[in-house]
């Protein structure tokens, strides 16, 4: 049984229309619909959670938000990695098999998503959209440090509350699964807890500053995706004790409760480099990589050793940019082409394989792509030709390009 993934993908869908829309003109509609109705069509929720949907129809949006909020930032984060949080769609899991196995990546999914259900509940409540929330109101008068507290400091701990208790409440089970899924929602809370902020602004005259006014915000979520990728990469391997209560670091001499902060999961990942229906692996054949960084998302890395074929794709970009007084700069769409290194598929790459599907050259030679193209080595060949042909005759191969960059420095 696929836990989060459900409602986790019933939310998104269900608000990805709604993030450019009005929210009132939305909440008009839920309580047209109805909050019994909309709470009975989120496929998947548990029977709580269908509790806490009635109850509290307005926060469920801000849920959506938060899922998808997540998504995001898991899909930016991991851009350049062999597994790149994609999503799978037409399945009714958002991450496909992928959350299923109690891998490192799956507690990166929980915890980011659970992260930006605190983001965006805490969010709307500072906006005024929540009818059971308010600002922080411990934040009053005069702090301890002199300043004043004005404005709304965000109720971080409202949507801790909430996230926690609607996130958590899918964790019905008692097992291993489901005390390594509520740890990773934990510290995705956790997350956004520590990084909080003081927002201040000074009056007075001048700019005097004899007047401090501060208020408590959130980071900007990309802050918080960031650290919770660090503790992907610090994560720790647990197990459970013989009690079959708690969790444990596996690789320990001793019994030893894994780091409050750091996430934890109970099985190794898979390598991600080529699909893999059981393990939700999609492989990176195809994956655009870069032939020149030495680490994360290089051919190297990306490609696992296969190599990549080298493909020429037109690109538009901005050129003969112009200032106009006063003030903006038009700009014209030019087109140039461009190199894009891309994966070879694992058959491409048969002849670095023995009948045995074992590697037999460790150095899968990136120039090798050139033997499986001859057609495009001509045509470029054919192109230098002609450059040179253009170059004796004075005129540059290049002279749409130069035009513009000449009118660009203009
Ligand atoms: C992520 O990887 C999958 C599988 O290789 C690929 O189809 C998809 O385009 C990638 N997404 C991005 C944003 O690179
Ligand atoms: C490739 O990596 C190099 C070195 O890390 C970097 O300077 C360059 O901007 C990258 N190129 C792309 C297209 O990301
Ligand atoms: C395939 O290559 C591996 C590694 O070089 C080697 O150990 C193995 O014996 C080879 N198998 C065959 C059938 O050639
Ligand atoms: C592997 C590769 O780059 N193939 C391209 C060679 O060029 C033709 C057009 O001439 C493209 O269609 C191929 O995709």
């Amino acid at each position: 049984m696929p836990k989060l993934n459900v409602w986790f993908f019933t939310l998104v869908l269900f608000t990805f229309p709604l993030l450019s829309t009005s929210h009132w003109w939305f909440m008009s509609q839920v309580y047209a619909l109805g909050a019994k109705i909309m709470c009975n069509n989120i496929a998947g929720l548990v029977t709580y959670q269908r509790q806490l949907c009635r109850e509290n129809p307005d926060v469920m949006i801000s849920i959506g938000k938060g899922a998808k909020l997540g998504v995001v930032e898991c899909q930016q984060q991991f851009k350049d990695q062999r597994w790149n949080c994609s999503t799978v769609a037409r399945d009714v899991s958002v991450f496909g098999k992928v959350t299923r196995r109690a891998s490192r990546e799956s507690a990166f999914v929980y915890a980011v998503s659970s992260a930006g259900v605190v983001h965006e509940v805490t969010r709307a409540c500072s906006r005024g959209e929540l009818s059971d929330c308010t600002c922080d109101t411990n934040r009053k008068g005069r702090s301890r440090k002199g300043f004043e507290w004005g404005g709304c400091s965000e109720n971080v701990a409202y949507g801790l509350r909430f996230a926690k208790l609607f996130v958590d409440s899918r964790e019905q089970e008692r097992d291993a699964r489901a005390k390594m899924n509520l740890h990773n929602n934990f510290v995705g809370r956790r997350a956004v807890k520590m990084h909080t902020i003081l927002d201040c602004k000074c009056h007075g005259v001048s700019g005097s500053c004899q007047v401090k006014t501060c208020w408590k915000t959130m980071a900007p979520f990309s802050v918080v995706g960031s650290y919770l990728r660090e503790r992907y990469q610090n994560g720790i391997l647990v197990t459970v004790d013989q009690s079959g209560n708690e969790l444990v670091v596996a690789e320990g001499t001793y019994p030893a409760k894994p780091p409050r902060d750091n996430l934890v999961f109970l099985e190794e990942s898979p390598d991600y480099c080529v699909p893999n229906s059981n393990t939700g692996s999609l492989g990176t054949t195809g994956r655009v990589c870069n032939k020149t960084s030495p680490g994360h998302g290089s051919c190297g890395v990306l490609c696992c050793g296969r190599g990549f074929n080298t493909i020429q794709v037109e690109e538009e970009y901005k050129c003969a940019c112009k200032f106009n007084w006063c003030c903006y700069v038009k700009c014209n769409i030019c087109r140039r082409t461009v190199d894009k290194h891309v994966c070879k598929s694992p058959e491409e790459d048969s002849s670095q394989y023995n009948s045995s599907g074992r590697k037999v050259s460790a150095l899968a030679n990136s120039e090798s792509r050139n033997q499986n193209r001859p057609k495009n080595q001509s045509r470029k060949r054919a192109e230098r030709r002609k450059a040179r042909k253009n170059k004796k005759r004075g005129a540059s191969i290049n002279s749409l390009d130069s035009d513009h960059r000449d009118n660009k420095s203009l």
